[in-house]
């Protein structure tokens, strides 16, 4: 997260920590006490075994509960080229109980509007480049832009932003490496996930995230069959 600042996972109760071989590699959101969503960008060339997921701490390597992943399944239009239908579902090998920090968060089923305010949070660098990420969770407000909006010569890159994609942009604000797969809010239900971007907070290049309202249907429906 550039530009934001720290928080306690109180305030960001669906926020888990996605974790390789015990590093934090990405973020994610509770879904239902079994089943996380996040980017598919952040489950290629893995295997279900080397996951672990921790769910109710501000601090993505003490804390909460640490649970294994039983399966993953990434949308099958996922293409790492152009980023499209970034968005894939993990089962958990035991079940979150819900509390003050660990807490579901429903799915927009409408795009939020240009302009709507929005927050994300993260584990993520503070810094495009940078070589470590914080301890802490740290979150930062952005404003929704919408798909037509990133695509036009106000930003910088056009015809990228495809039909699955959504944006938000504040000068100086922004997600970033090892945020992927973490969620964009806006009006209490998860907007976007964390998918892609030219640097991070670079201007004229707003943060790029999966869609949500566009993706709901795919994330109903492999969330019951994962
Ligand atoms: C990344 O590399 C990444 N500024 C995530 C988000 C953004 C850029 C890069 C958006 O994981």
């Amino acid at each position: 997260i550039v530009g934001g600042v720290a928080t306690t996972i109180n305030s960001f109760p669906w926020q888990i920590s996605l974790q390789r071989s015990g590093s934090h590699s990405c973020g994610g959101s509770v879904y239902s006490a079994k089943i996380i969503v996040t980017a598919a960008h952040c489950l290629q060339s893995v295997s279900a075994s080397v996951l672990k997921v921790r769910a109710g701490s501000s601090y993505w390597s003490s804390g909460g509960t640490l649970v294994s992943v039983a399966a993953f399944k990434n949308h099958e239009g996922y293409n790492s080229k152009t980023m499209v239908n970034d968005i894939a579902v993990i089962r958990l090998s035991s079940s979150l109980t819900m509390s003050s920090t660990i807490k579901a968060i429903a799915l927009a089923s409408t795009a939020p509007a240009n302009g709507a305010a929005a927050s994300v949070s993260g584990w993520g660098t503070t810094s495009f480049g940078s070589s470590s990420v914080p301890s802490q969770l740290r979150y930062v407000d952005v404003k929704i832009v919408g798909r037509t909006q990133c695509a036009s010569s106000t930003y910088g890159y056009g015809s990228e932003i495809k039909a699955s994609m959504i944006c938000a942009y504040t000068v100086g604000k922004d997600a970033c490496q090892g945020d992927s797969g973490g969620p964009l809010v806006s009006g209490g239900v998860l907007a976007g996930v964390v998918s892609w971007g030219q640097g991070c907070a670079y201007t004229n290049y707003p943060g790029v995230y999966a869609d949500v309202a566009a993706l709901r249907s795919w994330v109903v429906s492999a969330a019951s069959s994962v």
